[in-house]
């Protein structure tokens, strides 16, 4: 039994990895942000894989407002909520509470649903850059516990037309981007104290391409823009994953009927 049990994992595994060594979107980050543009751009076709470094869904969600099991999302993000079934309580002032529990679930099995592949505990660690101009043309992973033992192992690559950084308050993977890339001119301007009625509309307009083939969603827009945080209000990250999701989907279109014009 332990022997099939083993080449079962091994088999389906391998597979799914060698299917996903090559995408149309790879998004960095399961948060709200992540999985919201995964769900949308698995909708209309792409072929999308998540990377997660951690072994669970969801980024900040799960921790509520400081631990207290409920998050806040304003009505413009209602939506989305209704897109994903999660359910909300009216809170006054346009505002309504969503269990932290059932935002993670259904985030996370409506992009599965969608059709995006979710790997846990993968690390993006570096971010690859072709042509001159140059251009998006994957990302380097590593398994999380070897990134963190510190031992050298070499990444593997995945090719995607698109990277969609959603790594939240870091955004780690525009940072790597900016930092070992120098030509693409990106600056990062780092994020701002929180202002939430502010941020949770800037963060929106923000979102979007910060080098050819390389966009940027979520909190990490703050930290890209130099825009102020929010408190644990969440509207702004869904509706920033749903126009992150519309804008990818409108530049691989055009990419791919430029080829074939
Ligand atoms: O932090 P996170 O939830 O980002 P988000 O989707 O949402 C932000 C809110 O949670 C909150 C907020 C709104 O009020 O301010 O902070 O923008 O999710 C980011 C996910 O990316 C993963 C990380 O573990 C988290 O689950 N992540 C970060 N860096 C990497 C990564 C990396 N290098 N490789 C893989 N995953």
């Amino acid at each position: 039994m332990e022997l099939k049990i083993g080449r079962a994992i091994i088999r389906h595994g391998m597979e799914d990895l060698y299917e996903y060594s090559d995408v149309d979107v790879v998004i960095v980050g399961a948060g709200p942000a992540g999985l919201t543009a995964a769900r949308y751009l698995a909708e209309r076709g792409h072929k999308v894989v998540v990377y997660e470094r951690r072994l669970s869904f969801g980024g900040g969600i799960g921790p509520g407002g400081n631990m207290i099991p409920k998050i806040v999302v304003q009505e413009e993000a209602l939506p989305v909520l209704r897109d994903f079934r999660v359910r909300y309580k009216p809170a006054g002032d346009g505002l309504y509470t969503v269990e932290p529990a059932e935002l993670i679930a259904k985030l996370a099995a409506g992009a599965i649903d969608a059709g995006a592949k979710v790997i846990l505990g993968v690390h993006v660690d570096d971010v690859i850059f072709r042509g001159d101009p140059p251009r998006v043309a994957g990302v380097l992973w590593i398994w999380t516990p070897i990134q963190m033992s510190g031992m050298h192992v070499d990444p593997l690559y995945t090719q995607a037309k698109a990277v969609i950084d959603a790594t939240g308050h870091d955004a780690e993977v525009v940072s790597i981007a900016a930092r070992k890339v120098p030509e693409l001119g990106i600056e990062l301007r780092g994020e701002k104290s929180a202002w939430s009625e502010v941020s949770e509309k800037l963060v929106v307009e923000h979102t979007g391409r910060v080098a050819p083939g390389l966009y940027v969603a979520g909190i990490a827009v703050c930290a890209v823009f130099g825009l102020p945080r929010m408190g644990p209000i969440f509207g702004g990250m869904l509706l920033s994953g749903r126009r992150i999701a519309e804008i990818v989907h409108k530049d691989l279109t055009a990419e791919a009927n430029a080829i074939r014009a």
